[in-house]
């Protein structure tokens, strides 16, 4: 039974008024609330534990980094990868897909070699990219996507060729919500011979990942986004990949032997973990994945699905709004516009109603062009987010309608 009453009381943040109204939290997709048991690992840690880790033979040191090692089995399993040094610590998607980019990107390939991403990618998974283009002189082919807001799979696999070295695509839109194909992706990315990396950053804390079945040869998410603390994220790599990858950045932790003629560098996944890590926040990203886990992903997305098709009904009642994407297959993301009125007049009113959405380009600049608005409204759901809420949000919209009379026709 999923009882999202009892979920709600295990986040403080949501129990306080905004303006005299009850908080209504829809801006998930940019991140999520903590649940109190994150909360208090994290200062349990800097209570009893902290230390710095992998470094001290002391019983703070050790303690540590046990936690900080569990930390990495507990997303190992989360994710279902092979083994534990396949997981690798960084500060979040963005700095996931840069390493792949600099790292193997700027070891494997070669001028002339193609990356293929596409338009609905999120800046994170486009600018890397370029970087790279630019230093190695490689191409960057974006392909379409479709009016319902899916990608158009007949032009990837006419984009694909035996210059294809990298697919860097995402999991679900963070502007869309459409939940892309991609281990149907990945086995003709493969097919040609090129690596795939999928940008999860909208996946974890809404269904089940599995890298072994998807098969996919990198994937990168963030801490933030999935229910844990800022400034952590992960970067799972095939073994094989990572192996060959040199060290990203240099530092403390990430090597065997220094000596001014040479250096070694540390066996995985140390020699991608340079300085000294987010200890706390790796900690606290395992007991959210703890969370989660005893949730249930599956009860995570069944009920996700009914708030979401709830909310699409809804928003009917306001004629004056198009929602942005129709894709058949689609996470808890509704980006809309309104007819005549800006989105960031939109969510000022909202959050005078108590309402947090996220109003802008959401760092999908391309997209936005390709859709032809400047700028749109996103309401992104959660576990933790109600029907109760959802009526209150359209409510909310509807005071638009009073404010900007004199502006719609
Ligand atoms: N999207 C949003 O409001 P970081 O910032 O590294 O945790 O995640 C970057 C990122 C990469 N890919 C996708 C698909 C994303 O949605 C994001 C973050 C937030 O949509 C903040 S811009």
């Amino acid at each position: 039974m999923y009882n999202v009453e009892e979920i709600r009381k295990d986040f403080p943040v949501l129990r306080q008024m905004i303006h005299g109204k009850p908080l209504v939290y829809f801006d998930n997709a940019a991140t999520t609330q903590k649940p109190q048991c994150v909360l208090d690992v994290i200062l349990k840690y800097y209570q009893e534990d902290n230390a710095n880790i992998h470094r001290g033979v002391h019983t703070l040191s050790e303690r540590a980094t046990r936690k900080y090692e569990e930390a990495r089995e507990c997303i190992q399993k989360f994710i279902h990868a092979k083994c534990k040094y396949e997981i690798i610590f960084t500060k979040g998607t963005t700095e996931s897909i840069n390493l792949v980019a600099h790292s193997y990107g700027g070891s494997q390939l070669q001028p002339g070699d193609e990356i293929i991403i596409s338009h609905m990618e999120h800046h994170s998974n486009i600018v890397p990219w370029q970087f790279l283009c630019e230093q190695k002189k490689c191409i960057l082919k974006v392909i379409p996507i479709n009016s319902r807001g899916e990608i158009l799979l007949e032009d990837y696999k006419n984009s694909l060729s035996s210059k294809t070295k990298i697919v860097s695509i995402t999991h679900i839109s963070n502007v869309l919500g459409s939940v892309n194909p991609i281990k149907e992706m990945i086995a003709l990315a493969h097919e040609r011979g090129a690596i795939f990396l999928v940008d999860g950053a909208q996946a974890p804390a809404h269904t089940r990942i599995d890298v072994q079945d998807l098969n996919c040869d990198f994937y990168a998410f963030s801490s933030h986004k999935m229910l844990g603390p800022t400034g952590v994220g992960v970067l799972y790599g095939k073994e094989k990949y990572l192996e060959i990858m040199p060290p990203y950045q240099g530092g403390g932790s990430m090597i065997r032997q220094v000596s001014f003629e040479k250096t070694t560098y540390a066996d995985l996944p140390y020699k991608f973990e340079a300085g000294t890590q987010a200890i706390a926040g790796v900690i606290g990203l395992a007991e959210a994945v703890r969370y989660l886990t005893a949730l249930g992903l599956e009860n995570i997305e069944n009920y996700e699905k009914k708030l979401l098709s709830y909310i699409e009904n809804k928003i009917l009642e306001i004629p004056e709004i198009t929602v942005l994407s129709q894709a058949l297959k689609k996470s808890s993301i509704l980006s809309f516009v309104y007819k005549g009125v800006h989105a960031h007049d939109i969510a000022t009113i909202l959050d005078h109603e108590g309402i947090a959405i996220r109003a802008g380009h959401h760092c999908a600049m391309p997209l936005m062009s390709h859709l032809g608005v400047d700028a749109s409204c996103r309401a992104s759901l959660a576990l933790y987010n109600t029907q109760d809420e959802v009526d209150s949000f359209v409510e909310g919209l509807k005071k638009v309608k009073e404010v900007f009379k004199s502006v719609i026709t």
